[in-house]
């Protein structure tokens, strides 16, 4: 191990020894980088790793909301504003219980690299809160989303920082999230979030983007090993808005998925998620707020799993696409057992980090990273920001074309960099490699800041 790597480690554990989610993220990135530390001594001299590490500025502020039965809740809000050198802050905001600081600067430190792989002027954050939505009304929802909007709007706003949807937070939210922002602000300043409706400055494909950049990142893949999508099996985990653009876009192309997970356990439905009628099911279910996956075995009849997760299923592609760590090595070791060549990350880091090291070890099989494979989602937030800026309104498939070409550059300049380091394809270090080298340069360039 390079010697500066080692020590930034060592003194990033001691300093942050109560965020294992943080740590596991860090150690991940840091382990890719090391031929291109190795070639650039002055890194070292300007402690840029060190500055990496810590975030801009870390936001925490108390969030009351009042629900339907008048009672009041504290919940805590976040916001990590991890790194603005390429551009002003973007990232998603997540609502779940597990919402801690470990998490919100995991998920930011990621955004940083990810937000840079895409090829746009965006810097890296990330925020939410520990609320949890499930079984809460309509008008909870807006007054939480109002409270929340209270404590973040004087941090966010164009060329500042611009939120977006992630866990928790979707459409619906960011409708709320932005009413309260221009009701505070008197304005009407729709470039401060992304993921807004179409009425009001949202782009068309935001939903489909994170599920649709996937499966274009995963044609880039299936491409360099001369194989195709057609006829295809994906086990997926998840059931929310990524699952469902992975599905329409599979269905579209001819392949198809054959699992769904939730907390509850998960399906197996070996005719694929393909129908419009499965499809659509599949919002249903989460609009719902029963957060329950046997429903859809429940309505369509096939085999549901229960306390368990898909990956001992039989597929061609297995793509995570749940939350963090859904992916250990003891299902690892499963999935390689089934011989299974493909394995794509989509939610942010679903994998642990001995479980990815055991993957990219195996000879046969080719690893995608998920800053990588879900950086689609946050392109076209960056497209919708720049529709926003010159008041312009793309088509469908004005967006949905940049949209591919974006996820074709990262899949090629991902493997071309690891080809450079002598790494042969590997697309996880290749990722990293890419998105931390423009986030350099630009650190790099203006001082020690
Ligand atoms: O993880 C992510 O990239 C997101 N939640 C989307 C962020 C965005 O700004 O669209």
């Amino acid at each position: 191990m390079n010697k500066y790597i080692e020590r930034v480690l060592a003194e990033t554990k001691a300093k942050n020894a109560q965020e294992p989610e943080f740590l596991q993220t860090v150690e991940e990135v840091l382990s890719s980088l090391e031929p291109v530390i190795d070639q650039h001594p002055e890194y070292e001299e300007a402690a840029l790793l060190e500055r990496m590490i810590e975030p801009e500025r870390v936001i925490e502020f108390r969030v009351v909301w009042e629900d339907d039965n008048h009672k009041p809740h504290v919940n805590r809000g976040y916001r990590v504003q991890y790194n603005s050198a390429i551009g002003p802050f973007k990232g998603g905001l997540r609502f779940h219980p597990s919402v801690n600081l470990s998490v919100v600067k995991f998920l930011g430190f990621e955004q940083t690299f990810k937000d840079s792989l895409t090829g746009l002027p965006m810097g890296g954050a990330k925020g939410g809160s520990d609320f949890d939505p499930r079984g809460k009304s309509d008008r909870e929802i807006m007054r939480f989303c109002q409270a929340f909007m209270h404590g973040l709007w004087q941090f966010i706003g164009p060329e500042v920082d611009c939120p977006a949807g992630d866990l928790g937070v979707g459409g619906r939210e960011i409708g709320y999230l932005y009413g309260e922002y221009r009701r505070i602000k008197c304005m009407s300043e729709n470039v401060a979030l992304s993921g807004k409706g179409l009425s009001f400055g949202g782009s068309l494909v935001r939903p489909e983007a994170t599920g649709f950049g996937a499966v274009y990142y995963l044609e880039s893949v299936l491409q360099h090993e001369n194989d195709t999508i057609k006829g295809k099996t994906i086990a997926c985990s998840g059931f929310g808005n990524v699952c469902w653009g992975i599905c329409t876009k599979a269905a579209q192309l001819g392949a198809k998925v054959v699992t769904l997970s939730g907390p509850d356990g998960y399906v197996y439905d070996p005719d694929g998620v393909c129908t419009k009628e499965k499809i659509d099911f599949l919002l249903e279910m989460r609009a719902s707020g029963h957060d329950k996956v046997q429903d859809y075995a429940d309505k369509f009849g096939c085999q549901f799993v229960a306390g368990e997760k898909p990956w001992g299923v039989k597929a061609d592609i297995i793509m995570p696409a749940a939350t963090q760590n859904d992916v250990n090595m003891e299902q690892a070791k499963k999935i390689v057992a089934n011989g299974i060549k493909y394995y794509i990350e989509v939610a942010n880091m679903p994998t642990t980090n001995d479980a990815l090291r055991y993957l990219m070890d195996q000879k046969n099989m080719v690893v995608a990273p998920s800053k990588a494979v879900n950086a689609g989602g946050v392109s076209v937030s960056g497209l919708e920001m720049s529709q926003n800026q010159e008041h312009l309104c793309w088509t469908a498939e004005e967006v949905d074309t940049k949209l591919r070409q974006i996820m074709k550059n990262i899949h090629d300049s991902s493997a071309a960099a690891a080809e450079r380091y002598g790494l042969g394809y590997n697309l996880v270090a290749g990722a990293n490699i890419v998105g931390f080298q423009k986030v350099a340069d630009a650190m790099m360039a203006q001082g020690w800041v």
